[in-house]
């Protein structure tokens, strides 16, 4: 709060300020800024099986590759799974956010925990929302000792625009798969979806503020 209060010059300016503050507080339907996260888990070290079968790893499914010698391994095989954000309590208001038409989505943070068995690696890895591009590189971050485990983060927003991902969460009816390929093991992932309320809620609120303080000052 100091820093909006060091600008006002009288105590006018503090009473104004103060009323327009109460405004805020009670106006009845003010919106509010709505941050959903789902987490998925799955083992470090999960079962070893023949290449040609798919492994389900805790909320990661590792798919079958043939040309592959096993599947669990870490390498050369994909994991997809899915966030799941229609089951959380704000899920109806951050859709009913995110459909204004300024668009709200502020961040869409990914936080994905990998092992590698490769050192430097992993080597030209990628994730991705299931049906969009481009993929997202995985740095050459993790070295010795091997395997090694390490953590990513990355806000979708700096990869894809605020449009496609909301379509994307639409059209999967507020599911959101994703894909990670192919050197490591994900055995932990999470999503955070963001907003802020929509300018049009914004606006009506601080007009409200202008005009109450308008008439307070005649
Ligand atoms: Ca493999
Ligand atoms: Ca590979």
């Amino acid at each position: 709060m100091s820093p909006v209060i060091t600008q006002c010059s009288s105590m006018r300016q503090l009473a104004g300020l103060g009323f327009a503050l109460t405004m805020l507080a009670i106006a009845p339907q003010a919106p509010a800024a709505v941050s959903l996260t789902d987490t998925v888990i799955g083992s470090t070290v999960p079962a070893l099986i023949p290449s040609d079968q798919s492994l389900q790893n805790g909320d990661f499914l590792i798919g079958a590759n043939p040309a592959a010698p096993f599947t669990g391994d870490g390498a050369d095989e994909p994991t997809t799974w899915t966030f799941e954000f229609t089951a959380l309590p704000q899920f109806n208001m951050l859709m009913s956010e995110l459909g204004a038409p300024d668009g709200a989505l502020t961040s869409a943070v990914l936080s994905i925990t990998i092992t590698t068995f490769f050192s430097p690696g992993p080597p030209a890895d990628i994730v991705r929302p299931m049906d969009l591009f481009p993929s997202i590189g995985i740095p050459l971050a993790l070295g010795d000792p091997n395997p090694q485990t390490g953590t990513f983060a990355f806000d979708l927003l700096d990869s894809y625009s605020r449009s496609d991902l909301v379509n994307f969460l639409a059209a999967h009816g507020g599911a959101f798969p994703m894909i990670y390929a192919d050197d490591a093991i994900v055995s932990a992932a999470s999503l955070t979806l963001s907003s802020v309320p929509s300018t049009g809620s914004c606006v009506l609120l601080a007009a409200a503020g202008i005009a109450g303080l308008a008439r307070r000052r005649r």
